[in-house]
């Protein structure tokens, strides 16, 4: 019955949405409460500062052994310490919105909820915001009520900082998702898929069928494509935002933002966890862009494989589509269609080169248009959209087809 949820500035189920919008506009950052909320007697609050190693084991230890599982733990998510320096250290982050609880005599971490500022556009209205993630109680501590006061504390300190609105997403359903995708997965080594229980073997299908029905060529085929550099960033992130103009909700980046976000950060290179791709065209013009990043499961219980290689397709863009007028007649949409199958083909052969045994992307935006063609199949896991604060008609744009997804 939401007893928590209740109480918050998000729309209910049955509400019906007249106008789009801030729910609540009355509060001034001057009279946020300057101290944190009241904690449990035995747990005190801590920033966790991730730029001290020790601290950053301590997220990535809690996260590693209690956070997000699939439906027969089986997997676990297995961030990696160069996740976090990526995910949590993007421009604008401050340690402050690191927000742990520690228990007072023994100092472990047994719960986390993070913020790092965004920029988002409703239906072209900027919204200064943050996204929340990496929300995590120990699971010793599950069903005790603690999620609600880290939530009212993190939002404490944003609102202190006169940000008002905030992007979040999870598995869970709450009141009320703005929008819902599922995951879909392209399997790359289904043999390893199979042996994991990861992935069945079809009713009638041999081993040997199922891994032909999915191998992948060694090379790419589309001609000018290449890693994306730092020289890349101002027309790539050009080609983005003119591509991103088609979708009602949407992410604004900086030049510094894009950066961050698509070449990572100075260890880019052993790090692996953000991949990038342009095509240049004959007269050195950007015409695509795509990205993956990497984020591992942890294999729970199994003898011979501890860890599944995961690539999740991130952004990407194409200037396909740009010459037409009408950008969602037919026309368009089939020259959109055969370009984003090319270059996603392609993201899935240099998945395969950087190791990943399946890759995974969501229904949203256009994926529509690629997902069949390139044998992604539909999974378990959904995955809510969530904003606080903030009104919205149902957010759609992009092009949406009628999938069976
Ligand atoms: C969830 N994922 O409904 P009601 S996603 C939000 N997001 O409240 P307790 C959640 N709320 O129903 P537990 C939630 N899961 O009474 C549960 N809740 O109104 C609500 N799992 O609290 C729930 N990470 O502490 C209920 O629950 C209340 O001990 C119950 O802990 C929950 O990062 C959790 O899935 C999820 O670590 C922490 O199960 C725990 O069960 C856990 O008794 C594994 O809580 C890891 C996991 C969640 C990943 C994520 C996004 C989080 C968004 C939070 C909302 C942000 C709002 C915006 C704030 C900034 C505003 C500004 C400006
Ligand atoms: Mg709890």
């Amino acid at each position: 019955d939401y007893k928590f949820w209740r109480t918050q500035p998000v729309t209910s189920f049955d509400e019906s949405v007249e106008d789009e919008g801030t729910i609540d506009g009355t509060k001034t950052a001057e009279e946020i409460p300057k101290e944190p909320l009241a904690m449990l007697p035995a747990f005190e609050w801590c920033d966790v500062d991730i730029l001290d190693p020790q601290q950053l084991e301590d997220v990535y230890l809690l996260l590693n052994e209690n956070y997000v599982e699939d439906k027969d733990a089986t997997f676990r998510f297995n961030y990696t310490r160069e996740f976090f320096n990526w995910a949590l250290k993007s421009p604008g982050w401050r340690g402050d919105w690191l927000v742990g609880v520690r228990v007072k005599e023994t100092g472990k971490l047994i719960a986390f909820i993070s913020a790092i500022p965004v920029t988002l556009e409703v239906r072209g209205k900027t919204v200064p915001s943050v996204e929340i993630n990496f929300l995590c109680v120990h699971k010793q501590l599950r069903s005790k009520r603690l999620t609600p006061v880290l939530i009212k504390e993190i939002t404490r300190r944003v609102n202190r900082c006169d940000i008002w609105h905030a992007l979040y997403t999870a598995g869970t359903v709450l009141p009320s998702p703005v929008s819902v995708c599922r995951y879909t997965h392209r399997p790359i080594d289904w043999n390893k898929l199979y042996e994991v229980g990861f992935t069945d073997l079809p009713m009638g299908k041999s081993v040997s069928e199922m891994t032909a029905r999915y191998a992948i060529p060694n090379k790419t085929k589309t001609l000018g494509l290449r890693p994306m550099v730092a020289g890349d960033v101002d027309a790539t992130l050009s080609l983005l935002q003119k591509y991103q103009a088609r979708f009602d909700l949407r992410q604004i980046f900086s030049r510094e933002e894009f950066s961050h976000w698509f070449l990572g950060g100075p260890n880019a290179e052993q790090d692996k966890v953000i991949f990038s791709y342009v095509v240049e065209d004959a007269d050195g013009r950007i015409t695509d862009f795509f990205s993956f990043y990497s984020l591992p499961f942890s294999i729970l219980n199994h003898s011979v494989h501890k860890e599944l290689g995961i690539g999740y397709l991130f952004y990407y863009a194409t200037d396909a589509d740009f010459e037409f007028t009408d950008r969602f007649s037919t026309e368009a949409t089939a020259v959109l269609r055969k370009r984003l199958n090319s270059i996603m083909g392609d993201a899935v052969v240099l998945a395969r080169r950087a190791k990943m045994d399946v890759f995974n992307a969501l229904t949203s935006q256009d994926n529509a248009l690629f997902l069949e063609d390139l044998k992604f199949g539909p999974g378990d896991g959904f995955l809510n959209f969530y904003l606080f604060n903030y009104k919205t008609f149902p957010i759609t744009g992009g092009i949406r087809e009628d999938k069976s997804y």
